[in-house]
C-alpha cells in the first residue's frame, strides 16, 4: 500500500534513521512520564513506538492518552535502533491518527485465562503472538511442504469431501443428509486418489478432512487438514523414502526461515536441523517386544494407543517409522505381507518427545481378489466398494500413499501441549463456535 511500510521491513533493521508511516492494531501501551510506549501489530510484526510529550502535537498526545487496546491508527516517525525495545527497533513518533477507537474493554487482559475462555474468544485470541507465530509456522510449513511436491514433479488432485464410502472404517463418519440420500463427510481422500493416479501419476493434496471423534484428546480434532500423497509404481520402501525426504525438507526450510518463531515455543532449530533421511524403522513386532521389556501389557494384536506411542516416541528425538501392522488394526485397502499375512505392508511415522503417530499409510492392496476378501473380512458391503474395485480390473498397479495430519505435525514442531493451538478456530467434539 502507498506510503506505509510494513513492520517486518523496520524490525530487518533495513530502515534505520528512516522517516516511516506505518498502520496497525494497537496491541499494547503503557505511559510513564511524559512518554506513551505503543506496541502496533500490522499483521507483519509488532513494534514498539515512543511518543514524547515535548515532542509531540498536544493534541495528538492527549488523544493517544485515551487510545484503547486493539484501536486502529496510522503513525509516523523516525526509525532508531534500540536495544530496549523488544525487537532492536522503535519508532520515535512524529504525528498519530487515529482510524477507529475501539471499545472498552477488549475481552483478552494481560492475565492468565483459562482454555475455555481463549475458546470462547478464539475470534480476538488469534491476535495473540501466540497464536500469530503458531499461524505463520503453520503458513510456512505448507509453503515448504508444496515447495517440495513442485520441486518433485507432483500434480496437485483435489477429490470430493462429500462421499458415500468409509475409507477408515465407519466409526468415524459424519452423516449429512444429501437431498434425500444419506452421504458422509470425507475422512481422507486416499480411495479417489487411487483412482486419480492411473491418470495423472504421483499425487498430493493439503484438504480438510473430519473424523466424528468422540473422545477429548489431546490429539484430536474433528476436522483437520490433511496433506496426502498417492504414487503409483510405488512399494512400502518407496513410500517411506518420500514421506523421510518431503518431512525433512519442510523442517528444514522451518528451521532455515523461523529460527526466531520456533524459539519462541522452546523449540531449536537445531533439533529440525538434524532431522534427516533415513529416519529409524522399527516393525511393529519390535515395538511389541520395547513395550514388554519396559514392563508394559501390551497383547500382540492389539492397535499400539496413546499409552504405548507416547511410552516408545519418548525414547526418541526424531521421527521414526513403525511397519508392518497386524491386517486386524488396520484398514481393509492395506496390503497384507506376501511372506507373512497376518501383517500389512503399513506404516504410521512416529513424531518424537511423546508426540506419536503423525502420518498412516502404506502399501494397497492391488489385486482384485484379494481387495474383495478383505471388504468381506472387515464386514464391509462389496456394493459401496464398486467403483473402487474397478481399478483393480482396468490396469492395476502396486502403489502406496499415505497421509500427514498436519495439526498434530505443527503440534510437535511447536512443542504444543494440545493439538487445537495447531489451527485458528479448532473444531472438536463440544465445540464448533466460533
Ligand atoms: O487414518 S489415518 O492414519 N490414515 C488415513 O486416513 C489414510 N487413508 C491416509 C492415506 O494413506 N492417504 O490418518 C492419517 C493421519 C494420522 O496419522 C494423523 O496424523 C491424522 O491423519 N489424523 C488426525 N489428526 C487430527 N485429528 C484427528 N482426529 C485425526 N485423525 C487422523
Amino acid at each position: 500500500m502507498e506510503g506505509f511500510v510494513d513492520v517486518s521491513r523496520i524490525l530487518s533493521g533495513s530502515l534505520e534513521g528512516e522517516h516511516v508511516k506505518i498502520r496497525g492494531w494497537l496491541h499494547n501501551k503503557r505511559s510513564s512520564g511524559g512518554i506513551h510506549f505503543l506496541l502496533i501489530r500490522d499483521g507483519t510484526g509488532i513494534i514498539q513506538c515512543t511518543m514524547k510529550k515535548d515532542k509531540a502535537d498536544p493534541d495528538e498526545f492527549e488523544l493517544v492518552k485515551r487510545l484503547t487496546q486493539e484501536s486502529t491508527l496510522e503513525l509516523e516517525g523516525i526509525v532508531r535502533r534500540d536495544p530496549r525495545a523488544p525487537d532492536g527497533y522503535e519508532i520515535a513518533v512524529e504525528r498519530v491518527k487515529v482510524v477507529h477507537m475501539a471499545e472498552e474493554g477488549f475481552p483478552i487482559a494481560k492475565k492468565y485465562h483459562g482454555p475455555d475462555f481463549l475458546l470462547n474468544n478464539r475470534h480476538l485470541w488469534i491476535r495473540s503472538k501466540k497464536m500469530q507465530t503458531i499461524l505463520r509456522i503453520r503458513s510456512k510449513f505448507l509453503e515448504a511442504a508444496r515447495e517440495w511436491f513442485r520441486m518433485n514433479e507432483y500434480t496437485e488432485f483435489h477429490a470430493p469431501i462429500l462421499i458415500t464410502a468409509a475409507c477408515e472404517g465407519g466409526s468415524t463418519l459424519f452423516n449429512v443428509k444429501y437431498f434425500d440420500m444419506d452421504a458422509y463427510l470425507t475422512q481422507s481422500w486416499q480411495l479417489y486418489a487411487e483412482a486419480a493416479i492411473a491418470s495423472l501419476g504421483k499425487i498430493y493434496t493439503i484438504a480438510p478432512s473430519f473424523r466424528a471423534e468422540k473422545s477429548r484428546t489431546r490429539r484430536h480434532l474433528t476436522e483437520y487438514w490433511h496433506l496426502e500423497v498417492e504414487i503409483p509404481w510405488c512399494d512400502l520402501n518407496c513410500i517411506m523414502k518420500v514421506e523421510e525426504e518431503l518431512l525433512t525438507h519442510i523442517c528444514h526450510r522451518l528451521a532455515e526461515e523461523m529460527p526466531k518463531e520456533l524459539e519462541h515455543f522452546g523449540r531449536s532449530p537445531n533439533d529440525l536441523l538434524k532431522v534427516e533421511p533415513p529416519f529409524e524403522r522399527i516393525t511393529y513386532d519390535e515395538a511389541v517386544e520395547i513395550l514388554r521389556g519396559d514392563g508394559i501389557d501390551f497383547e500382540w494384536g492389539d492397535d499400539l494407543g496413546w499409552i504405548e506411542e507416547k511410552h516408545l516416541t519418548m525414547k526418541y528425538d526424531k521421527p521414526f517409522f513403525i511397519t508392518h501392522y497386524p491386517r486386524g488394526v488396520k484398514a481393509f485397502y492395506h496390503k497384507p505381507d506376501p511372506k507373512r499375512p497376518e501383517v500389512t505392508l503399513s506404516v504410521d511415522m512416529m513424531a518424537p518427545e511423546g508426540y506419536g503417530e503423525i502420518t498412516g499409510g502404506g502399501q494397497r492392496i492391488d489385486d482384485v481378489n484379494e481387495l474383495l476378501e478383505r471388504i468381506k473380512e472387515e464386514n464391509l458391503d462389496p456394493d459401496d466398494y464398486e467403483w473402487y474395485i474397478d481399478l483393480r480390473r482396468y490396469g492395476s498397479v502396486p502403489h502406496s500413499g499415505f497421509g500427514l495430519g498436519v495439526e498434530r505435525t505443527i503440534a510437535w514442531i511447536c512443542k504444543l501441549d494440545h493439538i487445537r493451538d495447531a489451527i485458528a478456530f479448532p473444531r472438536l467434539i463440544n465445540r464448533v463456535y466460533p
